[in-house]
C-alpha cells in the first residue's frame, strides 16, 4: 500500500503501523488521520493479520493534532466534525477490531496521540516515553476517547489531574499507575514488542478476539449480564479447533499449535 505519512507492513501475522511525520513529532494532519484509518481497515480485512502494533518514527509516538495545520487553514473547521470524521473513527477501529493492538510508545504521546495510545489493548513504553493530556494547554477538553479510557485505566482522580494540569507523566510513573504494561530501555523497545506481538499472533486468535469484545462489553454491564455474555462467548470458543488443540497439547505435555 502507498502511504506518505505512515509506514505499513504486515509480516508473520503482525501488522505494524508507524506514524511517520517525525519533524512535527508525528502530529496528525488530515492525511495521516485518513491513511491510518485505511491501514487499520486493512488490518481488519486481512485474515493473516493477528496482531497490530502502533508506533512512531523518531523521538515521538505522536504529539496529537497538528496545530500548525489547524492554524494555517483559511476556513476554520468544526472541531466536532473533525473528530467525528477522523479521530472518533480511528479510536473505534482500534477498540472494536477483534485482534490485539499494542502501542509501542517510543516517545512522547500527547493530546490525540495520547488518546490513541490509550485506546490500544497493551502499551509497552520506552523509558523515554511520556504521556501528556495536552488538551487543556490549548483550551480544549480531552478527546480521542481519553475521557473514556483514562479514568478506566488510572482512576478518576489521576485522570482528572492529567486532564486539567496537562502535566507530563513519565514512563515510570505510567507503569506505577497501571497506564502501561511495561517499560523497557529505549534500544530494546521494538525487540520486546516483537516478542509480545509474535506470542499474541501465535495465540488462539478467535478466543483473544472474543476476550477483547467481552471485556469491552462487560464495562457497561451488570455482573449477571457479564456472566451470561461470557457463557455465550465460551460456547463459541469451546467449539473451536484451537480449544481441542489446547486441551490435547496440555495432555500431551507440549506447546499448543493454534491455527486461529
Ligand atoms: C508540532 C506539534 C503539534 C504541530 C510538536 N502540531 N507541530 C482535536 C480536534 C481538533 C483540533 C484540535 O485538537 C484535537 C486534539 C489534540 O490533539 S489537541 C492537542 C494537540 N497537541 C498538543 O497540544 C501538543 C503540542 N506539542 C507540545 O506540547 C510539545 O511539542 C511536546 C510536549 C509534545 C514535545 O515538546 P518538545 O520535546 O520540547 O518538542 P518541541 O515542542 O520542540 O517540538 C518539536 C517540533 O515538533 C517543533 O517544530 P519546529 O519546527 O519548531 O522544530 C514543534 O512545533 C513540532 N510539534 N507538536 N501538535
Amino acid at each position: 500500500m502507498d502511504f506518505e505519512t505512515i509506514e505499513y507492513d504486515a509480516i508473520d501475522g503482525v501488522a505494524t503501523i508507524t506514524f511517520n511525520r517525525p519533524n512535527s513529532l508525528n502530529a496528525f494532519n488530515d492525511q495521516m488521520i485518513a491513511e491510518t484509518i485505511v491501514a487499520l481497515k486493512e488490518t481488519a480485512r486481512d485474515p493473516a493479520v493477528r496482531c497490530i502494533v502502533l508506533t512512531g518514527r523518531g523521538r515521538a509516538f505522536s504529539a496529537g493534532q497538528d496545530l500548525k495545520d489547524v492554524e494555517a487553514r483559511e476556513q476554520k473547521i468544526s472541531f466536532g466534525e473533525h473528530l467525528r470524521q477522523g479521530y472518533n473513527k480511528l479510536v473505534l477501529q482500534i477498540v472494536q477490531i477483534e485482534k490485539p493492538v499494542i502501542a509501542a510508545v517510543n516517545g512522547v504521546a500527547a493530546g490525540a496521540g495520547c488518546g490513541i495510545a490509550l485506546a490500544a489493548d497493551i502499551r509497552i513504553a520506552s523509558h523515554k516515553a511520556s504521556f501528556i493530556q495536552a488538551f487543556s494547554k490549548v483550551g480544549l477538553i480531552p478527546d480521542s476517547g481519553s475521557t473514556w479510557t483514562l479514568p478506566r485505566l488510572v482512576g478518576y482522580a489521576r485522570a482528572f489531574e492529567m486532564a486539567v494540569t496537562a502535566k507530563r507523566v513519565s514512563a515510570e510513573t505510567a507503569l506505577s499507575w497501571g497506564l502501561v504494561n511495561d517499560v523497557v530501555p529505549d534500544e530494546q523497545l521494538m525487540e520486546v514488542v516483537a516478542a509480545w506481538s509474535r506470542s499474541l499472533a501465535a495465540g488462539p486468535a478467535l478466543a483473544i478476539g472474543l476476550t477483547k469484545r467481552a471485556m469491552h462489553k462487560a464495562i457497561g454491564m451488570s455482573l449477571p449480564e457479564a456472566l451470561l455474555y461470557e457463557s455465550q462467548l465460551q460456547d463459541i470458543a469451546g467449539r473451536t479447533q484451537d480449544f481441542n488443540e489446547g486441551v490435547r497439547s496440555f495432555l500431551e505435555k507440549r506447546d499448543p499449535e493454534f491455527k486461529g
